[in-house]
């Protein structure tokens, strides 16, 4: 995994390595100066000697400043700022026995921040979950919520239940080949030099995640008082959509009361394993992530309620999309698809496409209504191989946790069968 988690040393040469806390903070002030923050490092020093307020102003310039253009354009120092700034609140609200106000702050600092003061900022995290689970741990789930999570997780509908929530044609053309444990290079020769998709079973048996994630207790355990993003809505193409930043107990029991599709709560695309070590733990890196001699990108969770809908879009890289809890719908197109599957024009959507599979315009869309594609109901314990650039629709049939390996390989031609 990338450096980035560390919170390492990214100062300049010239500035030498900052290795202690203090030089980190001094080299990141000493740039905020440079960059004309000087409200912001005045504000610091005095949160530096227990002023919160002075703390709390200091974060909000680091959040304006992270809201003032593009994220992309957000420059680093900035980033770095606000995770500071955090730091400086979490440390002062811990200091008032605030405990649930500090974690949040950290969580921010973690999904908000940049690199610098990441070290820092999982540190203090550490302890406050240690603290806590020697003084006894958190509230348990109530009986109404523990009972339609165990309904949510176990109920298996059958096909002709599961036809009706599913585009048209689903399952009724190409399904996705199915292997049982084969070798890395059965997968490199078979599938990944042809570019060709294939679903894995019988690799995951031995993550602890196949287990401990079904039990809500334990999810609430380590994870419950954590801030998470999550996305609000049918899906992230619907203008009612939005995101939201919640604790993980909150978002479970959403997941446990979710009854209708406009209000899907989803965690969606998040390195959530970044963010909580103790779910990191309980996953292992396949080594087909290794095909191609290249460089694993990331690992996303995404952990919703039955009905979430990801629209079909492409990525760039390679992905191994592991099933751990529950069963998912995807629908796949190959790459060369793309022209007769409309995709957005503007940019930020480019790899969306404008065809709303589960209500086709086709009056508008024709070319895409009869359009070859491959498709399975993807089983709790199975991992699907999603080629560079190949179309995916993803439906949840159940409530579900996912967990995609993205990774990039030197381009090498592909093999057409
Ligand atoms: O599970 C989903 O909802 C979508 C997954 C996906 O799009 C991906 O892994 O790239």
């Amino acid at each position: 995994m990338g450096g980035e988690e560390e919170g390492g040393d990214a100062a300049s040469p010239a500035e030498g390595p900052a290795t202690g806390v203090e030089d980190r903070r001094a080299v990141l002030l000493r740039r905020i100066t440079e960059e004309g923050g000087f409200a912001y490092v005045s504000s610091v020093e005095k949160a530096a000697s227990g002023d919160l307020r002075a703390a709390e102003a200091a974060r909000e310039m680091a959040w304006e400043q992270l809201h003032s253009g593009p994220w992309h354009e957000v420059v680093d120092t900035w980033r770095d700022a606000y995770a500071m700034a955090c730091l400086h609140v979490a440390e002062l609200r811990a200091c008032a026995g605030e405990r649930g106000e500090a974690l949040r702050a950290l969580d921010m600092g973690i999904i908000m921040g940049g690199p610098l003061l990441r070290g820092d900022l999982d540190a203090i995290v550490g302890k406050i979950m240690s603290d806590q689970s020697e003084a006894g741990g958190s509230i348990g789930t109530g009986s109404d919520c523990a009972e339609r999570w165990k309904e949510g997780i176990s109920k298996n509908r059958d096909l002709a239940e599961v036809l009706q929530i599913l585009p048209s044609k689903s399952l009724s053309c190409k399904t996705i080949v199915k292997r049982s444990s084969i070798s890395l290079e059965a997968f490199i020769c078979d599938y990944f030099l042809h570019d060709s998709p294939v679903i894995i079973s019988g690799c995951i048996e031995h993550w602890p995640a196949r287990t401990k994630w079904k039990d809500i207790e334990y999810l609430k355990r380590i994870a419950g008082d954590r801030t998470v993003p999550v996305e609000v809505g049918k899906n992230y193409l619907c203008t009612e959509w939005k995101q939201e930043l919640i604790t993980f107990s909150l978002f479970l029991e959403k997941i446990c009361s979710t009854n209708c599709a406009a209000n899907l709560t989803y965690l969606a695309q998040h390195r959530l394993f970044d963010q909580i070590r103790e779910l990191r733990n309980d996953i292992m890196i396949p080594d087909y992530c290794f095909a191609g001699g290249g460089e694993l990108q990331s690992l996303n969770a995404w952990f919703g309620p039955i009905g979430t809908v990801t629209p079909l879009h492409h990525d760039p890289h390679h992905n191994l999309f592991a099933q751990v809890v529950g069963r998912k719908y995807v629908r796949l197109y190959p790459a060369s698809t793309s022209e007769d599957l409309y995709p957005h024009t503007e940019s930020m959507l480019s790899n969306t496409s404008q065809v709303d599979l589960d209500n086709i315009d086709v009056k508008e869309f024709s070319k895409a209504e009869n359009l070859d594609f491959m498709d399975c109901v993807l089983e709790e314990g199975e991992m699907l191989y999603i080629p560079p650039k190949w179309w995916h629709y993803v439906k949840s049939l159940s409530t579900s946790f996912s967990v995609s390996f993205w990774w990039s390989a030197p381009s090498i031609p592909s093999k057409g069968r």
